[in-house]
């Protein structure tokens, strides 16, 4: 028996620069797929699906919900061509009903537990229309992902290895509105055994990692001790919000810590100690702003980016704050009729999709990006890259700064923004 994997494409956001990074879920299904099915991976932001393809059963990941429609078409296609499709990911996992609809089976949740009685189903062609676990997965469930099923070489950027993503723990403790993994894996902090993150982080074969754990500082004793663990595997890696206690900060460093995401929501004392410790310590801040709150007024937009140049900020992502379905911030906003509209391939985080308090929908368009081209108006993207992977090794200076790559901030190319033309051929790290 035959199953593929569709990770499906999506469209980038503008002013964000272009990059694929290699999907973990689906590696993760793949590694929980049994040995009697034969698996294969297609993500569709770096190939094509074939569609002459007739696996026995097909499998769509849906992460984000801007991913769904495209989700939905190739469920269509493939089911007209009469082979069974299951859907399964966060997005759809967050409009169930709506994804049902499009699928012979949808799995809701993790896939740990699950993925084998689907496949035992599929095999006997009983599928049932939805799974679902009735407990959370134990950490100790979730397998080391199989990567290989990814070829390595569509993963770059300017001829540069893209990170790995890598998970230590599932769950969010901090219950911050409008994120959804609390709501879909739970409130409780679950962490994978350390030796099997060590080993795995330790078998990856790109130097860079991207830790896509919530929040890695939700039990600092777990922290540290897995920073001790990792170390010795020499990887760089970039995570969300670690513990800024000096002595975890130290260890964070000392374990590959390059840069962390840090989101902001206002300018704040806070905001700028934590950016100040974790420069104090050699690890960079990447700033995931928030725009668009209903504390924001008009004026916000430019003492926000005038407060992240004043704190060095390394690299700032622009985004709307976007009512996201399956959090109670989405059935805040629906329940008080503040949504635009339910088109879900434009809520990404670009688009303005709610009404927001205290300003018009037009003015917080313009003010987002506003904040992107004044942010980046001294130094370009490109150039505060370049200087974060200096931080990390000399050895990429080359690769990502040359002086002959020309970039061209805000240039287009088929409708897409571009930061440069130069093509490189792929180097090993
Ligand atoms: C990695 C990541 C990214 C990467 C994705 C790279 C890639 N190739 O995967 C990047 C950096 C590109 C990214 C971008 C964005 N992201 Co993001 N991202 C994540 C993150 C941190 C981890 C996802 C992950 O790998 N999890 C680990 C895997 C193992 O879990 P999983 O995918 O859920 O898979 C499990 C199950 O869902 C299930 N499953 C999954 N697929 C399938 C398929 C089948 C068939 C089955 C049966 C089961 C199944 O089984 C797996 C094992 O149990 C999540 C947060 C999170 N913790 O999940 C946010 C998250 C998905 N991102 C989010 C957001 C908001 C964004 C951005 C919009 C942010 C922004 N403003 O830029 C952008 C997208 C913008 C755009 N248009 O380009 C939101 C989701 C929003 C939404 N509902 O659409 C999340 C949930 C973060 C949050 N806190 O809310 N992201």
């Amino acid at each position: 028996m035959r199953v593929r994997l569709l990770f499906p494409s999506w469209q980038r956001i503008e002013h964000q620069t272009h990059y694929a990074l290699p999907p973990l879920g689906v590696a993760v299904v793949a590694a929980l797929t049994p040995p009697t099915w034969e698996v294969a991976i297609t993500d569709e932001n770096v190939a094509p699906v074939d569609f002459g393809e007739r696996p026995d059963l097909v499998g769509i990941s849906a992460m984000l919900v801007c991913q769904l429609p495209r989700a939905f078409e190739l469920s269509r296609a493939f089911r007209e061509r009469g082979v069974p499709v299951v859907l399964g990911g966060l997005a759809a996992t967050s409009l169930a009903d709506l994804a049902a609809r499009h699928a012979d089976a949808v799995v809701l949740g993790e896939a740990e537990g699950v993925w084998p009685r689907v496949l035992e189903d599929a095999a006997r062609r009983r599928l049932r229309s939805s799974y679902r676990r009735q407990d959370l997965a134990a950490p100790e469930e979730i397998p080391p992902a199989r990567r290989e099923l990814l070829d390595p070489a569509r993963y770059t950027y300017r001829g540069v290895r893209m990170m790995d993503l890598l998970e230590t723990s599932r769950g969010c403790r901090f219950k911050c509105f409008p994120c959804l993994v609390p709501r879909l894996t739970g409130t409780c902090h679950r962490s994978r055994p350390i030796g099997d993150v060590a080993r795995e982080l330790g078998s990856l074969t790109a130097q860079r990692v991207f830790i896509v754990d919530n929040n890695l500082s939700q039990d600092p004793e777990h922290e540290r001790r897995l920073f001790n663990a990792i170390a010795p595997a020499g990887k760089r890696w970039v995570s969300h919000p670690i513990s800024t206690e000096p002595g975890t900060l130290a260890l964070a460093r000392k374990a590959g810590c390059w840069y962390v995401y840090q989101p902001i929501i206002s300018p704040s004392q806070e905001v700028r100690r934590r950016i100040a410790l974790l420069h104090d310590h050699d690890i960079g801040v990447e700033g995931t702003v928030l725009l668009g709150s209903d504390a924001h007024g008009p004026d916000v937009f430019e003492r926000m980016v005038d407060f992240l140049l004043e704190c060095g900020l390394d690299l700032a992502e622009f985004t709307v704050l976007t009512p996201f379905p399956g959090t109670a911030f989405f059935d805040r906003m629906k329940r008080a009729g503040r949504l635009l509209h339910e088109d879900w391939t434009r809520y990404n985080a670009e688009n303005v999709v709610f009404k927001p308090r205290r300003m018009t929908p037009a003015r917080l368009a313009q003010g987002y990006r506003y904040c992107w081209e004044r942010f980046y108006k001294e130094r370009s993207q490109a150039a505060r890259m370049a200087a974060l992977y200096r931080r990390v090794s000399g050895a990429w200076d080359g690769a990502i700064a040359a002086p002959e790559v020309k970039v061209v901030r805000g240039q287009k190319a088929g409708g897409k923004a571009v930061w440069g033309k130069a093509v490189r051929k792929p180097r090993p790290e």
